[in-house]
């Protein structure tokens, strides 16, 4: 089958560490569906939905954290608070039935923003395995 826009975006991204479009969403300077917000994390509704919820779930500071693959051991606590915020979101959303949790990690995991970000998935049934 035909790649879809979105894996084009990613395989062509380049990984770097510069500012993405995720600091101007959290700085406010873009404009986004906000559905959660704390001192740590922001949680938005993705513009390009794959699911009737999808959630786009990021740390306000990046700190190196490009995606999963650069973790250090200094992100775990900001690692485990995004699972656990992913937890808080999904029951927000009203996704008792269930949910996905994604971390698309580099070209090959389709990547396209290098801000690390946890994708949130509910609203219907889930494939597996995913494409
Ligand atoms: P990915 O895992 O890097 O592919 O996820 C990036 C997501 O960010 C993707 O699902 C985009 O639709 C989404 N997104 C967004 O919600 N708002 C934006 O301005 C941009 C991307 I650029």
């Amino acid at each position: 089958p035909m790649a879809s826009s979105e894996m084009e975006a990613a395989i062509s991204a380049t990984p770097s560490d510069s500012p993405t479009i995720f600091d101007k969403i959290i700085n406010k300077e873009i404009p986004s569906n906000v559905v959660y917000e704390d001192d740590k994390v922001l949680a938005f509704r993705d513009i390009a939905p794959q699911a009737p919820v999808h959630i786009v779930l990021i740390p306000k500071v990046k700190d190196g954290l490009t995606g999963l693959s650069k973790a250090e051991e200094r992100h775990c606590e900001i690692l485990g608070y995004l699972l656990y915020t992913a937890k808080i979101v999904a029951k927000q959303e009203g996704l008792e039935d269930g949910f996905r949790i994604v971390i698309n990690d580099g070209p090959n995991g389709c990547q396209s923003v290098y801000h690390l970000h946890i994708h949130i998935l509910g609203g219907r049934q889930m494939n597996w395995p995913p494409g």
